[in-house]
C-alpha cells in the first residue's frame, strides 16, 4: 500500500512538474541586445555632411571642410522631432563615404575642427548624444568603413585607423543602442589626392571578425548592423519594407560558391525574407529615407513622405517583425526642415490614435489546448498583457491550435496584431483569422510568419463579436505572447494625382468628396485655393491637391512634380537597342517601360549617348534620369555627362558626374544645372554603368525654370 501511495505521489509530482515546464526554445534566439532592438521597433538615421552643402549623395572625399557651418545646429530640435514621430532612437551618420569626420578626431585632419563652425571648437556628436540624454532617446553611431578621403585607403593601415575611430566613438559618447556598418564598399575617390579607384577584397579585407570583437568589447549593449549583421541584417532594399513573409533567422550567403559572405558581399536580396528556420538570429532592419535622397537636398523640400505613408511602410517592417529605419537629413542651417518635423509629428499622432486602444483586451479568449491545462503559467491570459515574454503555449505535441475570441459586443476593427514569445525562437509558420458573420466563420486574413510582431491592416473595417486565430503551421508548440485588434480613424484620402501625356492633370479620389482644391505654386491648399472641377494643364511644374469635407474636414496634402510634356519629343542613340527593346520606352512617361542597350553578349564600350530633340526651345533648370524599376541593377547608370544644343550639332557641356547610390536607392536622378540653359536638345552621355554591357533607361525628362 505505501509502495502504491508512493507510485502514485511521484506520478502526480511529474504531471505536475510537465504542466509547469516552459517549452523548449526552438532554432535560434535573441540575445539581450536584440530584444531590446525589437522592442524598439523603430529609429532615425541621421544624415549631415558636407553633402548637404554640394547637393550629393555621396562626397568623392575632396571636399572643404569649410562646408560645413549650421549656424543654427540644435541636435535637440532634431532629435526631438524623431521622438515625436514614435522613434526610439537615432543613428548619427558620423562619418559618411566622403571621409569628413563629425566629431574631434584624432585619427585624420578631415574632421569637424578644420571647419568654421563653433570656431573649430564643435563636435556634432557630443551635441546629439547630450540630446538623447535629455529627450530619453537612444543612441546609435554609423561610421562608414568606406573612406574616399583618406589615403591609405585600401591598404591594412586603414583598417587599423577605422578601428581607431570605432574606439574613440565608442569611448566618448556612452552608451550606444546600435554599430551601424555599411555595405557600400571601394570604388573612385580622393583618396589623399591620387584620384583613382581602389577596389578591396570584400571577403577579407577589413577583418570583420576583428572589428566586430572591439565593438563586443567597448559597447556590449550595442547591436551590430551589416549585410550579413550580426545581429541585425540589411533588408535588401531602401524601400523601408521587409518580406510579406520575413523570417527573423538568416543564413546569409556569398554571391560566389565557396567564399564567405561579408558587408557588401552577399546574395542580399534574400535578406528581404531571410532563411526559414536559418542558422542564425539575424532579423531585418529596414531603411528608408524621409525624403528621395538620405541627405538634405533643398530641391526635396515638397517630398518628404506624408504621415499615411509612413504609416503604410510601418505596417510592411514593424507590422512584419522588422525594424524601421527612417533616414532623416538636417538642412544647411543644421535643422530638420519643418515639412518634415511636421511629417514627423503626424506619423507618430497616428500611430499612437491607432495603437493605443486593444480592442481585444476584454474579451474572452478560449484556446483548444493550453500547456499542461495550467492556465496560470501557459493561459490565454497573458495575450492582453502588453507584456512581450508573457504568453500562452501549447502542448509539446500541439502544432495547430485554436483561439476563439469573443469580444462581447459588436466591435469594429480593421488592424490586427499578433506577437510570439520570441525567447522562445520564432516557431509559427502560417495562420488564418476568422470573423463570426452571418452565424458563420468567414476567412478575413492569412499570413505566415509572426516572430517579434505581425500586423494585418485589412482592406476594410470589419464588425463582429467573435474572431477565430487558427493557427495552421508551427516548427514547435505554440508561444504566443500578444493578440490585438485596432481600429484606424476614418481617413479622408487624399487625391490620386495622375497626367496623361499631353499634359492634363487629373485630381482622382475613391469617393465622392465634398471638394478638391489646389495649387501650383507649391503652397498649402486650402479651402480658398482654386477648386479642381477638370483636368488642368501642367506642362511642367509642380502641383498640390486636398481633397475637403463638408463639415471641414480635409485630407493629406497629394503632391507630384512633373518635368516637361514629352509629346514633341524624338529620342536617338548612338548604340542598337538591345533585344526586345526600343529607344521610345524612355520618353514613354511610363515607368515600368525602359529602353536598353543591353546585349546578351559582348563587353560593352562606353560612353553610349542618347539625343534628345525636345522639337521646341525651352529653359531648362534640371535633366532627371529615372533608372529601370524592375529591381535589376544591369545597366543602370552610375555617371554621366549632360549637353545640351540649339541645332543638334554644337553642343554644351552643362554637367557631369555621378548617380552615387543608385543601386540601393534606384530613385529619379534629379541633376539641377548650375544655371538654367536654353535648349532644344540634350545628350545624356553615360560614361559608365553599374554592371552589364549596356544602359537602361525608364524615363529621361526635363524640368522648366
Ligand atoms: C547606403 C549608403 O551608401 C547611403 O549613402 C546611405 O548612407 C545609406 C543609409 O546606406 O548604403
Amino acid at each position: 500500500m505505501k509502495q502504491l501511495i508512493t507510485i502514485l505521489f511521484l506520478a502526480i509530482l511529474s504531471a505536475t512538474a510537465f504542466s509547469q515546464q516552459p517549452p523548449a526554445p526552438y532554432g535560434p534566439i535573441p540575445t539581450e541586445a536584440q530584444l531590446k532592438w525589437h522592442e524598439m521597433e523603430m529609429y532615425c538615421l541621421i544624415h549631415y555632411g558636407v553633402d548637404t552643402y554640394t547637393d550629393k549623395e555621396w562626397g568623392y572625399g575632396n571636399e572643404d571642410p569649410g562646408l560645413i557651418n549650421p549656424i543654427h545646429f540644435n541636435a535637440e530640435q532634431i532629435v526631438s522631432a524623431a521622438k515625436a514621430g514614435g522613434f526610439k532612437g537615432v543613428v548619427v551618420v558620423a562619418k559618411h563615404h566622403d571621409g569628413l569626420c563629425l566629431w574631434p578626431t584624432k585619427t585624420t585632419e578631415h574632421n569637424i575642427t578644420k571647419s568654421p563652425w563653433k570656431n573649430g571648437k564643435g563636435d556634432m556628436v557630443k551635441e546629439y548624444q547630450q540630446a538623447c540624454n535629455k529627450t530619453g532617446m537612444l543612441l546609435g553611431i554609423y561610421c562608414s568603413p568606406w573612406d574616399r578621403n583618406n589615403p591609405a585607403y585600401g591598404t591594412p593601415a586603414y583598417v587599423a585607423l577605422y578601428r581607431e575611430q570605432l574606439k574613440e566613438l565608442y569611448s566618448h559618447y556612452g552608451q550606444f543602442f546600435m554599430s551601424w556598418h555599411d555595405g557600400a564598399n571601394g570604388g573612385d575617390g580622393y583618396y589623399g589626392g591620387a584620384n583613382e579607384k581602389r577596389l578591396i577584397d570584400k571577403e577579407t579585407y577589413y577583418g570583420w571578425d576583428t572589428t566586430f570583437a572591439l565593438t563586443r568589447k567597448m559597447q556590449p549593449t550595442a547591436v551590430i548592423f551589416g549585410d550579413t549583421g550580426p545581429d541585425v541584417r540589411w533588408v535588401g532594399n531602401e524601400d523601408g519594407y521587409a518580406g510579406e513573409t520575413c523570417w527573423a533567422t538568416y543564413t546569409p550567403v556569398a554571391p560566389d560558391e565557396n567564399k564567405k559572405p561579408s558587408n557588401g558581399y552577399v546574395k542580399y536580396w534574400l535578406a528581404t525574407e531571410g532563411t526559414k528556420n536559418g542558422q542564425y538570429w539575424m532579423p531585418a532592419e529596414c531603411d528608408v529615407p524621409l525624403r528621395p535622397g538620405w541627405f538634405y537636398h533643398p530641391t526635396q523640400d515638397q517630398q518628404a513622405k506624408s504621415p499615411y505613408t509612413l504609416l503604410d511602410l510601418y505596417y510592411r517592417s514593424v507590422g512584419r517583425g522588422a525594424d524601421l529605419d527612417l533616414g532623416i537629413a538636417p538642412n544647411r542651417e543644421g535643422l530638420l526642415h519643418e515639412n518634415d518635423v511636421a511629417a514627423l509629428k503626424g506619423f507618430g499622432d497616428l500611430l499612437k490614435k491607432i495603437f493605443s486602444n486593444n480592442l481585444a483586451k476584454d474579451a474572452v479568449f478560449t484556446a483548444s489546448n493550453t500547456r499542461g491545462n495550467n492556465t496560470n503559467l501557459f493561459g490565454t491570459k497573458f495575450l492582453t498583457d502588453e507584456d512581450r515574454y508573457s504568453y500562452w503555449a501549447t502542448d509539446d505535441a500541439i502544432l495547430t491550435p485554436t483561439l476563439t475570441i469573443d469580444l462581447q459586443h459588436p466591435t469594429t476593427f480593421n488592424v490586427i496584431r499578433l506577437r510570439e514569445n520570441i525567447k522562445l525562437g520564432q516557431r509559427i509558420t502560417a495562420f488564418t483569422i476568422d470573423a463570426w458573420e452571418d452565424d458563420q466563420w468567414k476567412e478575413v486574413a492569412a499570413a505566415t510568419s509572426i516572430g517579434s510582431n505581425r500586423l494585418i491592416r485589412l482592406p476594410q473595417n470589419i464588425q463582429t463579436n467573435k474572431v477565430r486565430l487558427r493557427i495552421t503551421g508551427a516548427n514547435a508548440c505554440i508561444a504566443l505572447s500578444d493578440f490585438g485588434l485596432f481600429k484606424e480613424p476614418p481617413h479622408l484620402t487624399a487625391p490620386i494625382i495622375k497626367r496623361d501625356k499631353a499634359g492634363n492633370v487629373q485630381l482622382i479620389t475613391d469617393a465622392p468628396v465634398a471638394s478638391i482644391h489646389y495649387t501650383l505654386d507649391g503652397s498649402e491648399p486650402t479651402l480658398q485655393s482654386p477648386q479642381y472641377t477638370r483636368p488642368v494643364l501642367l506642362p511642367s511644374g509642380i502641383i498640390k491637391a486636398r481633397s475637403f469635407e463638408a463639415k471641414g474636414e480635409s485630407s493629406e496634402v497629394a503632391t507630384r512634380i512633373f518635368g516637361l510634356v514629352k509629346t514633341t519629343w524624338k529620342i536617338e542613340c548612338t548604340v542598337p537597342a538591345g533585344k526586345d527593346s526600343k529607344k521610345e520606352n524612355a520618353i514613354d512617361d511610363n515607368e515600368h517601360s525602359f529602353f536598353s542597350t543591353l546585349q546578351p553578349t559582348g563587353d560593352g564600350a562606353f560612353p553610349q549617348e542618347v539625343v534628345v530633340d525636345m522639337g521646341n526651345s525651352y529653359t531648362i533648370k534640371n535633366f532627371t534620369y529615372l533608372p529601370r524599376q524592375d529591381k535589376s541593377t544591369e545597366g543602370i547608370v552610375d555617371k554621366y555627362i549632360y549637353y545640351v544644343s540649339a541645332n543638334g550639332s554644337n553642343w554644351q557641356k552643362v554637367a557631369a558626374g555621378e548617380f552615387s547610390n543608385i543601386k540601393a536607392n534606384p530613385v529619379e536622378q534629379v541633376v539641377e544645372l548650375p544655371q538654367p540653359v536654353e535648349a532644344r536638345y540634350f545628350k545624356f552621355s553615360v560614361q559608365h554603368v553599374i554592371s552589364g554591357n549596356g544602359i537602361a533607361i525608364a524615363e529621361l525628362g526635363a524640368q522648366l525654370k
